[in-house]
């Protein structure tokens, strides 16, 4: 069973614990932290990667970064993970943030 959009999009909804209706920073880190634990940690992770690069580039651009973040969060995004410098995520990066 994998997520679909939807369940993702309420694991990030459940996620914004301060309930100010955004999800900041911290809390989209949790939500990932928080799975990091379970069996099929790699398989889960790679799975919420996917859901969020919807056209399956295999890079998470900052359009799709878009569909669910504040442009003032994407760029703290892109900061934080982008170590290549690309402006985009790709995998190993998504994993590299969670390490
Ligand atoms: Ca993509
Ligand atoms: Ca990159």
């Amino acid at each position: 069973m994998y997520p679909t959009k939807g369940e993702i999009k309420k694991m990030l909804k459940e996620a914004d614990t301060n309930k100010d209706g955004q999800l900041d920073f911290e809390e989209f880190t949790s939500i990932f932290i928080k799975r990091k634990g379970t069996v099929d940690e790699k398989g889960t992770l790679r799975e919420a990667f996917k859901e969020l690069d919807t056209d399956n580039s295999g890079f998470l651009d900052r359009k799709e970064l878009e569909a669910m973040f504040q442009p003032g969060e994407i760029d703290v995004i892109l900061k934080d993970f982008d170590k290549d410098g690309d402006g985009r995520i790709d995998y190993d990066e998504f994993l590299d943030w969670l390490a």
